[in-house]
């Protein structure tokens, strides 16, 4: 079973790990370097079954990356609150209040200007997909930023197919001039793409991986983008390439390990399509349904923020 890849690694980042102390002050156990291969044929699609995933979540979340936005608000409307926390506890630290989450996103929602000061994430993952700044050479040596900057998506889009063979169908979110104004330098970093027997493969590069929580997310995101990225293309799935760097789990997260590990993956989860819009920007939540999800229960743990 494709899951049990990802159950090995935990199985292996746990017990063999690195302890450390981490940025979040929680520990984990680590290690570098890790890959895993996933079969995207016949709609396959790496979803956990060893516990519910929130797979529309992540929908939700990657057709707003596409969006450009880099709001939480966005979000919030559609009852998804996997990006609140950082901007909240930005709030709470600035102001020395303690609001917890449902009177934050009550308030984000309900005031515009509160939206825009405090549910703005920086230019994180959608600003740097499509609207990359660029900044242009004026009179004096001097530069000014471009009112558009590059939309690395539909560059990709267009590479993929006018020059599939191309070894350059790459996007990042890794702009290092801009990482220290992020709310959270992105994790799922770099992504290449490989067309071979009419078929396209996606690799995903991340730098840093929660396996407990974040993994889940992740791999099914990275997948669905190549789907996306194949049906716009006329190409058919090919797999997708998880490659990390620092994989780990955080010590909080022991239950989690103990109990996914006694579990069977079962079932084999199918992505559909319902349409083919106009655009990679286009889609809309109700074009995805997953089939054959039979998964185990949900396993809460807390995030690292
Ligand atoms: N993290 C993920 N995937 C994501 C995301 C965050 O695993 O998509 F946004 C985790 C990895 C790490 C933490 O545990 O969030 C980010 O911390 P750092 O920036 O110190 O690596």
């Amino acid at each position: 079973h494709y899951e049990q890849q990802y159950l090995d690694l935990l199985r292996q980042v746990w017990d063999h790990g690195d302890e450390r102390r981490d940025r979040t002050g929680v520990g984990t156990r680590s290690l570098f370097g890790p890959t895993m291969r996933f079969d995207l044929s016949d709609d396959r699609i790496p979803l956990l079954t060893t516990k519910r995933v929130a797979w529309k979540t992540a929908t939700r979340e990657m057709l707003w990356f596409l969006s450009g936005s880099t709001n939480i608000r966005g979000l919030v409307e559609q009852g998804v609150h996997i990006w609140t926390d950082w901007p909240l506890d930005t709030y709470n630290r600035a102001t020395r209040e303690a609001l917890d989450r449902d009177a934050f996103e009550a308030r984000i929602l309900a005031d515009d200007a509160f939206a825009a000061r405090w549910g703005e994430l920086g230019p994180v993952y959608g600003k740097q997909w499509v609207d990359w700044p660029v900044y242009e050479p004026v009179e004096g040596g001097l530069y000014r930023k471009a009112d558009r900057g590059i939309d690395q998506i539909a560059a990709l889009v267009t590479s993929l197919r006018t020059n599939p063979t191309s070894r350059r169908h790459i996007f990042t979110g890794w702009n290092v001039a801009e990482l220290d104004r992020m709310a959270l330098p992105p994790c799922h970093m770099t992504y290449q793409y490989h067309v071979a027997d009419g078929k396209l493969s996606g690799m995903l590069w991340q730098r840093s991986c929660d396996l407990g929580l974040g993994f889940a997310f992740n791999a099914f995101s990275a997948a669905l983008l190549i789907r996306m990225l194949a049906q716009q293309c006329d190409l058919a799935p090919g797999e997708l390439v998880w490659s990390c760097g620092d994989a780990h789990v955080y010590l909080n997260h022991a239950h989690l390990v103990e109990e996914q590990l006694t579990r069977t993956p079962r079932g084999e989860p199918r992505l559909t399509i319902a349409r083919r819009p106009e655009t990679i920007f286009d889609y809309a939540i109700g074009d995805f349904a997953v089939t054959g999800y039979d998964p185990h229960a949900h396993i809460a743990a807390p995030v690292a923020v």
